[in-house]
């Protein structure tokens, strides 16, 4: 693993790198005044023409700034600097944030288009009444795999991940629950599980299949999986799906132990400057048509009742992505494990990934 994490991180150094210049410029941009929101999304998730779009529609201009995971996100918005005015996180993170005080309560008559959403989507335990979130696509967790590459071998389990067979032909996704949930649910253990002997056990199931692990990856993931770098990934569903289309030799399963579902959400931070702006932006987002669109460009699967009547039934109605109830029933969804919890996945993860290297 340790050539491709070389040359992984060189490259993601360079991404840092142009991030920086970006998100310096984006954020003179963002404070120079005027109709602007500043908008925390993760990398890969939004059509930019939309965009451009909501300007010429309402004269708001939306600076875009990434993260790849939750636990970034969180850094960022508890170190406070930039005033982020709508951001992304998903559900464990929507806990947290409203434990914190970190959110500002949705004015509902400001977004009309909530009608839209599913109610399978809405009222969800980690927020009652959508006081502070609003759902913007949902999904799982899986495995991508090229059925050739791995001889012909139907993999249905996380277990399987931990073939001898299977040397150096793993790609993780770079996310500490969802790495450390491989093992958990290998071990039959629960996603939510605090318990610290198996939280150890799950670490060293994970050092155990470092041998397998090609590398644990960001966004690229999606263009590795497709040209077929390895034969095998630990991928957000959305993902999945465009790496399906562009190349239908692969196959994506949701493990057999169990996997996550997650719902990501768009919030207000109590640290938004423009936070009417930012209520229209979510208003437009959750407009059925601009829902299918963005649907169509991320490939992520929208919880949009609306947009879902719009879009091919070819998308909406493959359960590999849009799972009915009775398929995620047997799922789980991330609790908010409490800071020192999260802190120590977190530190689990860390350890994992310097063994590998
Ligand atoms: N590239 C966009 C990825 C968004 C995935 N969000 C999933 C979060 C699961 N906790």
């Amino acid at each position: 693993m340790k050539r491709v994490v070389q040359a992984l991180a060189a490259a993601v150094l360079a991404a840092l790198a142009l991030m920086l210049v970006t998100t310096s410029l984006n954020s003179s941009q963002g404070y120079a005044g005027g109709n602007t929101i500043i908008l925390y999304n993760w990398g890969d998730y939004i059509d930019p023409d939309l965009l451009d779009e909501f300007y010429e529609e309402t004269g708001i201009k939306v600076v875009l700034q990434t993260f790849d995971s939750n636990e970034a996100m969180l850094t960022k918005l508890s170190h406070g600097g930039t005033h982020f005015d709508v951001a992304v996180p998903s559900e464990y993170a929507v806990a947290k944030m409203m434990e914190q005080g970190m959110l500002l309560p949705l004015d509902h008559s400001k977004i009309p288009n909530l009608e839209h959403i599913d109610p399978r989507f809405l009222d969800m335990p980690f927020d009652a009444g959508n006081v502070y979130s609003v759902p913007y696509f949902w999904g799982t967790v899986g495995i991508v795999y090229n059925p050739e590459m791995v001889g012909g071998k139907t993999i249905t389990r996380w277990n399987d991940l931990w073939d001898p067979e299977l040397r150096n032909e793993i790609l993780l996704v770079d996310s500490a629950r969802e790495v450390i949930g491989i093992a958990l649910n290998s071990l039959g253990y629960s996603l939510n599980d605090t318990d610290l002997d198996h939280l150890e056990q799950a670490k060293q199931r994970l050092i155990d299949l470092i041998p397998n692990v090609k590398a644990i990856v960001g966004d690229e993931i999606k263009l590795l999986l497709a040209g077929e770098e390895a034969a095998i990934g630990v991928v957000w569903s959305g993902d999945a799906y465009s790496v399906l289309q562009e190349n239908d030799r692969l196959d994506y399963v949701v493990p057999e132990e169990g996997s996550n579902l997650w719902f990501d959400n768009f919030v207000i931070p109590v640290t938004a400057k423009n936070v009417e702006a930012a209520h229209e932006f979510i208003n437009f987002m959750l407009d059925p048509e601009v829902a299918a669109r963005n649907t169509e460009y991320v490939g992520y699967s929208t919880p949009n009742a609306g947009a879902m009547e719009l879009l091919d039934e070819e998308i909406v109605g493959d359960v590999r992505f849009y799972p009915p109830p009775e398929l995620t029933a047997r799922l789980e969804v991330y609790e908010n494990l409490g800071k020192q919890m999260l802190a120590h996945y977190n530190k689990l993860f860390l350890e994992f990934k310097m063994h590998g290297n």
